[in-house]
């Protein structure tokens, strides 16, 4: 399909039908070239998100009472779905997004898994039975859905982070209101299409798409029973402030500032791809990118070398050409903003210590390595300290393992970290020491698995945790029932 001379049409999915947006007129751009048209059409209206909240209302007690197995069928049929259009969904990704092709078509399949994983859910043990001290009796512990769950998710993952939150909330028993980021919404078309087809009851999955501020009119909303939400820590914060307000949980998973700590131990060759790869694949467009890089004096000149001579090979150019390693970041403006935070970086005695190629117009930005002083002022640094979002990786040198987790720990984010050690007890000592929600010893600070929890610590997090038994945990509550017969 020629995306190019056919933008998408942008419609919302209310009631289990496609209706014409009632807000603003809205477009998505292509990330390589801000001024290719990939989808139109209009916003939804405020009315539009009550409407797709009163949908939800209104199917939240047959879908509860749809039985497990049934609901697990709607997500196997979608999972399907999307694997036999991974190429074609994987390609209108990496046009909007600015990841490669394999990481788009990486990227579908992969929330073809989730679903499948979820559906999965649908035969595991859903309560508990306890004793009870008093004779004659027993109790009972079993999980409910929350109702109507309100979803919000960011640009970079536009299929997967929707993905993993959507599915646990409908096998679970949930139904959903869902607006995705209005910069890249194709994705989320597509995924709703995939429940579709699958036959999903009307109301059971609503889609508004809109600008930032509609996500205020989710948490005002009556219907509402929960909310997830994947994107900035100051947006999270307030959306859990409100949530709080009125009784309402929220699970926020929001910024990283996420380290790679190299110690002398380490294999040095291993551990300069990975941080290759957590630091400039997806552009640096993850919560989970590798933005810091702590390096133990020792190795520290023979590891960069590693680093930059993996950099030299790499190449940054449009995201669909197959042998492109990066593409552009998410628009111009986003472009604008991580070479202005390389600016601001330079001024506060940050040193350019490599930049790599990549094509002059606005979205790209060539892979950055930006070496800070040594001590206070490095940690001061805007590139030490702010999540930048694009490949741009800050680099300090330590001396030995207890510096570089002091270093480490000095952020306000606590999400993921990877550490490069031979040594067990090193890494089981991080384990302890580090207040980080995800911790990889010896591979890259990115990726998620469905089956094991996903989230940060400190401004990274908020709440119930993503994924996994954590899924569960948030999508459901349960009822202690005593027993007598
Ligand atoms: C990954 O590292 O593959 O917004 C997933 C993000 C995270 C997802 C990361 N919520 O980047």
């Amino acid at each position: 399909m020629d995306v190019a001379s056919t933008p998408v049409a942008l419609h919302q999915y209310l009631n289990g039908t496609w209706a014409e947006g009632q807000g603003r007129e809205i477009d998505s751009r292509a990330a390589a070239d801000n001024s290719q048209v990939l989808a139109r059409g209009r916003a939804a209206s405020e009315e539009q998100v009550d409407a797709a909240f009163a949908a939800a209302h209104q199917a939240k007690k047959s879908w509860a009472a749809t039985p497990m197995a049934a609901r697990a069928a709607y997500l196997i049929a979608a999972a399907s779905y999307l694997k036999e259009h991974a190429e074609q969904f994987g390609e209108e990704l990496a046009g909007e997004e600015g990841k490669t092709r394999a990481e788009g078509i990486g990227e579908v399949l992969r929330a073809a898994q989730i679903f499948t994983y979820y559906a999965g859910e649908a035969e595991r043990a859903a309560g508990t039975v306890f004793q009870s001290p008093r004779a004659g009796e027993q109790i009972l512990v079993t999980s409910k859905p929350l109702g109507v769950v309100g979803i919000i998710t960011p640009f970079n993952f536009p299929i997967g982070i929707p993905a993993w939150k959507i599915a646990p909330a409908l096998v679970f028993g949930n139904t959903v209101v869902f607006k995705p980021a209005s910069l890249v919404p194709i994705l989320a078309l597509r995924l709703v299409q995939a429940l579709e087809y699958a036959g999903l009851p009307a109301g059971v999955l609503n889609l508004v798409i809109g600008p930032g501020a509609l996500g205020d009119r989710f948490i005002a909303n009556e219907h509402l029973n929960g909310l997830s939400f994947t994107g900035s820590t100051a947006v999270g914060r307030r959306l859990c402030a409100a949530g709080a307000a009125r009784g309402v949980p929220v699970q926020a998973e929001m910024g990283g500032k996420n380290a790679a700590v190299v110690l002398a131990d380490a294999d040095l060759d291993l551990a300069s791809e990975q941080v290759l790869f957590g630091a400039f694949r997806s552009t640096g467009q993850k919560c989970t990118a590798t933005s810091r890089l702590i390096l133990d004096d020792g190795i520290a000149e023979d590891f960069l070398a590693r680093l930059i001579t993996r950099l030299e090979q790499w190449t940054t150019g449009n995201p669909l050409d197959p042998d492109v390693h990066m593409g552009p970041l998410v628009d111009a403006k986003a472009a604008a903003s991580a070479r202005e935070g390389i600016d601001r970086a330079l001024s506060q005695g940050a040193l350019l210590r490599f930049q790599g190629k990549a094509p002059e117009t606005g979205s790209y930005l060539a892979p950055t390595i930006l070496e800070l002083p040594t001590g206070e002022a490095g940690r001061e640094n805007c590139a030490w300290r702010e999540e930048f979002f694009a490949p741009i990786l800050a680099v300090c040198t330590v001396s030995g393992a207890d510096q570089a987790f002091e270093a480490a720990e000095d952020s306000e984010f606590g999400l993921s970290l990877a550490l490069f050690t031979s040594n067990l007890s090193v890494a089981l000592a991080a384990e302890q020491a580090l207040d980080v929600g995800i911790l990889h010893v010896n591979s890259e600070s990115a990726g998620a698995d469905p089956h094991v929890p996903f989230g940060g610590a400190k401004a990274s997090g908020y709440g119930p945790k993503e994924q996994g038994a954590a899924a569960r945990e948030f999508y459901t509550h349960t009822t202690t029932t005593y027993l007598r017969g």
